[in-house]
């Protein structure tokens, strides 16, 4: 809902909820307009029974350092650099998509998301999360933008529509593709989160009659705001959080491969880093695994508080970190070069 605060400012709500180690969890957390920008001006944890510690961020920290390649050394500079503020903020656009990417930023417990996303940014827009809606939230998103130009960091989940000028996909009375075009240039810097934002995804399989692409694909190479590509169906959370440590400790945006990708996360083929690469019994190469002609650090990082990945669940990897996956590496349970 959107009220207003003491100073007549509006205030919006966020709202997430979920089970940490079997206790129920609800956060309520206010976010209030303040001089342009949006602060936190207060919590109120419902039934939420513990807040975060400093040893578990502490500890998370120390898994980003590992993602990264640093050191675990560099786990408290990390919690340094996320704990001296102000934190970046971040405007996160939702397109097409099925929500998977933020699902899995949710699934988090230890941090749990609420602590993760707001000890590490100001998230000062998500239309998942935010309990308010309509024409005020709307004019909320480009006003931040504007008054934040070149100050933000745009996080784009799902596809952009380009068939038809746009007329595929629309968000209130305006196409995605207008949207991202007026808010993704503003930005410092766009962190395309999951394979539909990176490449197109699966919104993007043939024949693609909404002529769905990522966000490089759809606002065209003349776009001036860099892009930083995190694909995955859906993503680690972990690298997210990496790419945002990167910018806090040394000002810039991490290295990339030629996909647009952080070479931190993904210049080592899946394969390369899987314990079950030597093991016949549990090696699935023969069931298809795309792990060979896949980069992602999936069997280092894990996902759900690093519990599993999929080879350890017992499922072969489907190259969803590709561009193209859909086309290129279907049928998933069957060998294929990924069309190279
Ligand atoms: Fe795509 Fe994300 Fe796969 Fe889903 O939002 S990367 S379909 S996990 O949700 O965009
Ligand atoms: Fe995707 Fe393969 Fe990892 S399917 S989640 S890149 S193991």
């Amino acid at each position: 809902m959107l009220s207003l605060c003491e100073q007549g400012r509006p205030r919006i709500l966020f709202l997430t909820a979920g089970q940490v180690n079997g206790k129920s969890l609800a956060v309520e957390k206010d976010i209030t307009r303040n001089n342009g920008g949006f602060m936190i001006d207060h919590e109120k944890e419902g039934k939420k029974q513990d807040g975060i510690s400093r040893r578990q961020f502490l500890k998370f920290c120390g898994v980003v350092a590992g993602a990264l390649g640093l050191d675990a050394t560099f786990g408290p500079k990390i919690f340094e650099a996320f704990a001296a503020g102000p934190k970046p903020s971040v405007l996160w656009l939702h397109f097409a998509e099925c929500t998977g990417c933020t699902e899995a930023v949710l699934r988090t417990s230890n941090p749990g998301f609420a602590d993760l996303i707001f000890e590490t940014i100001s998230l000062d827009y998500h239309e998942t999360l935010m309990a308010a809606a309509g024409d005020t939230v709307e004019q909320i998103l480009t006003t931040a933008a504007e008054q934040n130009k070149g100050q933000f960091f745009c996080v784009v989940e799902g596809a952009i529509p380009t068939a038809a000028g746009g007329a595929y996909g629309w968000i209130g009375s305006r196409t995605m593709l207008s949207l991202a075009q007026e808010i993704c240039s503003k930005a410092k810097a766009i962190i395309a989160l999951g394979s539909c934002a990176s490449y197109g995804g699966l919104p993007a399989a043939a024949p693609n009659p909404t002529g769905a692409a990522g966000v490089e694909g759809a606002l065209g190479t003349g776009l001036a705001v860099p892009v930083v590509n995190l694909p995955g169906c859906p993503p680690n959370p972990v690298n997210f959080v990496g790419v945002i440590a990167n910018y806090l400790l040394q000002g810039t945006l991490p290295s990339l491969d030629a996909d647009g990708r952080p070479t931190f996360a993904y210049a080592k083929t899946v394969h390369s880093q899987c314990p079950f690469r030597e093991n016949e019994s549990r090696c699935l190469e023969d069931f298809g695994c795309k792990g060979k002609i896949c980069g992602n650090n999936c069997p280092t990082i894990k996902f759900n508080d690093a519990t599993s990945f999929p080879m350890q669940a017992g499922h072969p990897c489907i190259g969803c970190s590709e561009p193209d996956f859909w086309d290129r590496m279907t049928p998933f349970y069957q060998e294929s070069d990924g069309g190279d």
